[in-house]
């Protein structure tokens, strides 16, 4: 898989993703959201990736934000295009139906912190820092951060952050719910390939279906939601990975799972 600004490397069934723009700290420009809107659509067709890392190159961000020199010249269409185009994106990898973690090895800023937000687990870096900083520009998030922010925080908290674009670090991200861990920057990519490497090693439909009902478990009233976690657990016992599974623990073996 060959990008302009991503590197894509697959081993052992992980997928590791790194945008590699360091010199304007891998700012999201349009080629880039177009180059993860493509590798994310690739990546899902490989069986042999079970789980998605998403990080920055370098050492000094994750990703900064959107791209502000592309961004200057923008109008109200082309801006709200723009947008669009990012919600599309962070949504497919919101949606993508294997795990994606985001490996946050420093700036999650505006673009950044929303594209982090989009991921299902995000495990920081000890130089991690998060925040909406786009009142600073004259603007509002716009790939989503109003909307996921609320939803990981709550709402006051995200009020707070957006309000005032103040950066939290690291420490103060996993304290509010918006990383999942805080591991020293040297051990964040390991940290993160053991994690998903644990997740390549279950069942991944199971994995899929479990995604799935988290996600859309809480857009809906629990009664409903209900309904869908029961009708996707029915859907368990439909695959050769339930058999496997159950019959590997009254065997006392590891299961062996095909994602059938
Ligand atoms: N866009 C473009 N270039 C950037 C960005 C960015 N977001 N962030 C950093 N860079 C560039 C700098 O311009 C600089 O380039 P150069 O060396 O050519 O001057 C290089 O990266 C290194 O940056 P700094 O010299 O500024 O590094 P510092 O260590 O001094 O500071 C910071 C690091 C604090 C991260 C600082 O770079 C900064 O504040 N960056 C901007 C952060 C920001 O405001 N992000 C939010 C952007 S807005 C956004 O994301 C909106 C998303 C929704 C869009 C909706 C569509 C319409």
């Amino acid at each position: 898989m060959n990008f302009n600004n991503l590197l894509v490397e697959i081993a052992d069934g992980v997928a590791v993703v790194t945008i590699n723009r360091p010199a304007a700290l891998n700012a999201l420009n349009k080629d880039v959201l177009e180059e993860l809107a493509a590798a994310f659509a690739e990546l899902e067709s490989k069986g042999e990736v079970a789980c998605v890392i998403l990080t920055g190159s370098g050492s000094k961000a994750f990703v900064a934000g959107a791209d502000i020199a592309e961004m200057q010249a923008l109008d109200a269409v082309s801006a709200e295009h723009f947008a669009k185009l990012g919600h599309a994106v962070f949504n497919a990898i919101e949606k993508f139906p294997k795990p994606v973690i985001a490996a946050v090895n420093g700036f999650a800023l505006g673009g950044g912190c929303e594209l982090a937000m989009a991921c299902d687990i995000r495990i920081a870096a000890e130089n991690a820092r998060f925040g909406q900083p786009e009142v600073n520009l004259g603007v509002i998030p716009g790939f989503g951060g109003t909307l996921r922010l609320a939803r990981l925080v709550g709402k006051g908290r995200a009020k707070e952050l957006i309000f005032t674009g103040d950066m939290v670090d690291a420490q103060e991200a996993y304290r509010i719910g918006l990383a999942n861990k805080v591991v020293a920057a040297e051990e964040l990519l390991d940290k993160a390939r053991k994690m998903a490497t644990k997740i390549a090693s279950k069942g991944p439909l199971a994995v899929r279906f479990a995604k799935e009902s988290v996600d859309n478990g809480l857009e809906m009233d629990l009664d409903r939601a209900g309904r869908f976690e029961a009708g996707l657990f029915g859907l368990c016992f439909a695959t050769a990975d339930q058999k496997e599974g159950m019959q590997a623990f009254l065997e006392k073996r590891p299961a062996k799972f095909t994602g059938k």
